[in-house]
This record gives C-alpha cells, structure tokens and sequence, in this order.
C-alpha cells in the first residue's frame, strides 16, 4: 500500500480514539484492503505516537482464543502495541475516555532477555521469562457498533486502548500458566470465567507466535516490554458504575471502578 494513503487512513484511527468517536470501518471505502496493508496503517499508527512523544509498553496479542478466531474466521492471532499513556494508575477508569469500552482478564509476560523468531516455542518463552503478571485489558474498537473486517481492527492497532495491571508479579517456573482459572466479575456476578488454555493453549504460545509474527517484519520481542497475551475471559461490555474485579488461581486480584 503506498504509505501516503497508510498515514492518512492512521492518521484517521488516531482522531477517532483521540475525539473518542466512532468511525465506519475503513474497509467500507477500501474493500480491498489486505492484512498485510493493514498492519502498514497500524505501523503508521505507531510511527504518529511515538511522534507524539508516547513510549511502548510492549506489544499485545489479540484474537487468541477459538471463539474469537472462530468468529473472525482466522488461523492466526493478529497483534497491536499498549503505549504509555494507555497504563491506568490507579483503580478507576471514567467513561468519557471511552467509545464503547469492553474488558478482558489475560496474564501479561514481561521477558528477562530478548525474543527473535522465526521459530521461538511456548518453552523457549518461558525459558527468558522474568515474571508474568495478571491484567485487565479494555478494549475500545473506533468502529460503528465494535463491527469490523480482519483487516480494520488490525489496522486499528487491535482496538487497544487501556489496561489495568495487577500488582501480584510471579516467575512461570513453578506455575502451570495453561491451568490457571480466572473469574471476571461486574458488580459481584461472575460474567465470563476461563483458563490460561483459553489463549492459543498456553499463554507462554500467544507470546512464542507473536514473537515470530515480528519476526516477519524484522521486529523482535524485548526484554523489560510488558507483553499481553491475549483473552483468558470473553470481553465484557463496560457501564458507568460498573465495578470490576478479575481473580486469578495463583496471581492475585485485578480490580477497578467506572466512573461516568
Ligand atoms: O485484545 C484483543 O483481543 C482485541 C483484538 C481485537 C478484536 C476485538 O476488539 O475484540
Ligand atoms: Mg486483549
């Protein structure tokens, strides 16, 4: 694609998260838009950010379980990047930084030394992993009605738009990551609940893929990124009011409230 036409349709994706405004889908004026075109935006996408004086907190794993894939009607996750201003601190996230924001419980992976595919496994990952951590991730699609093609929501740098870090930090040594149960509750009622399984099997694989997913672009993982690794839970709709609190066998609580 040629890159004038990949800024311009970034530049497009970034007013729509920045004004918090929904968009349609830029595949309905560019049906022809492949994958590979849409990870070029995503890249201009990244390029206007650190312009804007953001920093990387490392990339991000998106359409990891079956019934994501399933519904997407892809083989392959896609990935995106969580930037600096996107960390919440503290406990509290408001509505008006918000389209239509929905919230997932993954385990995030921070390595201890640099990943390079091709060819990286789920063990070789576990190997260079300094700890993992639980997180809340809340996704914020600028499309119409969260509805898009593979192609947007890759471009729309995987719908990224804030996350929630746990405070429980833990070496995957002596942990089974694929077997750990977690439980994302709204104002007390459990609302989805899965296991590290749910993410491409182990959560240690999101990260081994992804690692060789860059490794087509040249790009490789980095030790000190704070990685997310995909969805354990469904993506749950978000209220003003709302409180949420995931549980995670082994790594603590992730909790916080909605404000308007
Ligand atoms: O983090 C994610 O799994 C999001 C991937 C993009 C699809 C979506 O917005 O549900
Ligand atoms: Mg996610």
């Amino acid at each position: 694609m040629d890159k004038a036409k990949a800024k311009e349709l970034a530049r497009f994706l970034v007013s729509a998260e920045v004004e918090k405004r929904e968009v349609l889908r830029i595949t309905n004026d560019h049906p022809e838009l492949t994958v590979s075109d849409a990870y070029e935006i995503q890249e201009q996408l990244v390029q206007i950010k650190l312009e804007e004086g953001y920093n990387i907190v490392g990339p991000k794993m998106g359409l990891t379980s079956q019934a994501k894939m399933k519904q997407m009607n892809v083989s392959e996750p896609i990935y995106g990047y969580i930037f600096d201003y996107m960390v919440v601190n503290g406990q509290q996230i408001s509505m008006s930084d918000f389209i239509h924001p929905k919230v997932e419980a993954e385990i995030a992976f921070v390595l201890g030394k640099d990943i390079e595919g091709p060819g990286i496994t789920g063990a070789q990952v576990l190997a260079a992993t300094e700890y993992v951590l639980p997180a809340l991730e809340l996704i914020d699609s600028r499309y119409e009605n969260f509805q898009f093609t593979l192609p947007d929501v890759i471009a729309d740098n995987a719908s990224s738009s804030k996350v929630v870090f746990g405070t429980t930090i833990k070496r995957p040594d002596n942990m089974e990551l694929d077997l750990v149960g977690v439980t994302l509750s709204i104002n007390g009622q459990i609302k989805d609940l899965g296991a590290g399984a749910a993410v491409v099997g182990h959560p240690a694989n999101s990260v081994a893929m992804l690692a060789n997913m860059l490794a087509r672009k040249g790009l490789k993982l980095k030790a000190g990124q704070v990685i997310l690794t995909g969805g354990i839970t469904g993506a749950v709709m978000l209220s003003a009011g709302d409180t949420v609190s995931a549980k995670f066998d082994g790594l603590g609580t992730v909790d916080f409230i909605v404000k308007e």
